[in-house]
């Protein structure tokens, strides 16, 4: 039996899902809480493509969580595929936690995933998360957990938090650990999430060329790792070799930039967090094509792993 705070002494281990709108913070407070990256964010909508799983430790609890993409009316079949994947999300988790965040207004989009929500995992229980509440003042915070509170219910809590600030994060992880079923943990000490190596070099690169882009770029951004092999001369390092896929030559010369010098800063700035993760030194390679209308085209999308 471990001693933990828990009232019963009894050790926690289950699941919690952030859903929420397009860039409400979801990723920023999944890696918060896990204290170490392993989601990637930007400002732009929708950075978030595929379920990731961080895990947190603690004396008393282990916590899965479950960053998913931002839902939205979907406009592409990425973004169809997307919503889906979200959904099958919520039948495998103990708590459905809605970001939203404290510096915009509740909205139809809200609205829609609460209705979403309810309809899918009537039975789940859901946590209200007001975020990034180090953009406003403490009235509009009090406002926002008001209004939250309104839009879940008043069986649901409402945890007002700053991810950036790292304010309330603890607070937000005894309130989800409370709510857990009593079992064991579900993954060895240490282990703080399941994404694949791979799957991270891609994502660091992707978070790197998402930087600075405007538009519609982000959204026909896709990167795969094509392969990873040790140096002959010096085994210690390793040579990634990844694609950068867009969807028109324009987006491509973008990419690339004059004379490869956005190419060069997205691979130092890629390079650096790869290797920080991996704690190895990397050769990066990056190559940028086209394929035409990849979002749309379900044999695309399929090879790119929607
Ligand atoms: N000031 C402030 N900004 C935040 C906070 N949390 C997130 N942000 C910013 O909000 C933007 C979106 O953050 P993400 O974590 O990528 O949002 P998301 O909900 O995962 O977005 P999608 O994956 O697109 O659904 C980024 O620019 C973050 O830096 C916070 O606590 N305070
Ligand atoms: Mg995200």
């Amino acid at each position: 039996m471990s001693t933990g705070p828990s009232k019963d002494g009894e050790f926690r281990s289950g699941f919690v899902c952030f859903v929420g709108r397009p860039n409400t913070g979801k990723s920023t407070l999944t890696n918060a809480m896990v204290g170490q990256k392993i989601a990637i964010t930007s400002s732009r909508p929708q950075t978030t493509r595929h379920t990731i799983r961080g895990i947190v430790h603690r004396d008393h609890a282990q916590l899965i969580l479950v960053d998913t993409p931002g839902l939205h009316r979907p406009r592409t079949l990425l973004g169809q595929r997307l919503n889906d994947l979200v959904r099958d999300t919520y039948s495998e988790v103990d708590v459905i936690a809605l970001c939203i965040p404290a510096d915009e207004k509740i909205g139809p989009g809200d609205r829609w995933i609460v209705q979403q929500v309810k309809q899918m995992a009537p039975k789940n229980t859901l946590l209200g998360v007001v975020t990034k509440i180090d953009k406003v003042s403490r009235d509009q915070v009090a406002h926002q957990l008001v209004a939250v509170s309104e839009l879940l219910g008043p069986e649901a809590e409402v945890v007002p938090v700053s991810a950036v600030k790292g304010e309330q994060v603890e607070v937000l992880i005894d309130v989800i650990a409370a709510q857990m079923p009593e079992g064991p943990a579900f993954y060895p000490d240490g282990e703080l999430t399941d994404e694949p190596e791979e799957t991270l070099m891609a994502e660091l690169i992707r978070e790197a060329a998402l930087e600075g882009v405007r538009d519609e770029l982000p959204h026909s951004l896709a990167v795969v790792i094509e392969e990873v092999l040790p140096r002959e001369e010096n085994e210690e390092m390793l040579d990634v070799h990844a694609l950068l896929y867009v969807e028109r030559p324009s987006q491509k010369a973008i990419v690339i930039g004059k004379g490869g010098s956005r190419l060069k800063e997205v691979g130092t700035a890629a390079r650096k967090q790869i290797e920080h993760i991996l704690g190895t030194r990397i050769y990066l390679h990056l190559h940028v094509k086209v394929a035409k209308d990849w979002q749309r085209d379900p044999k695309q999308l399929g090879k790119l792993g929607f």
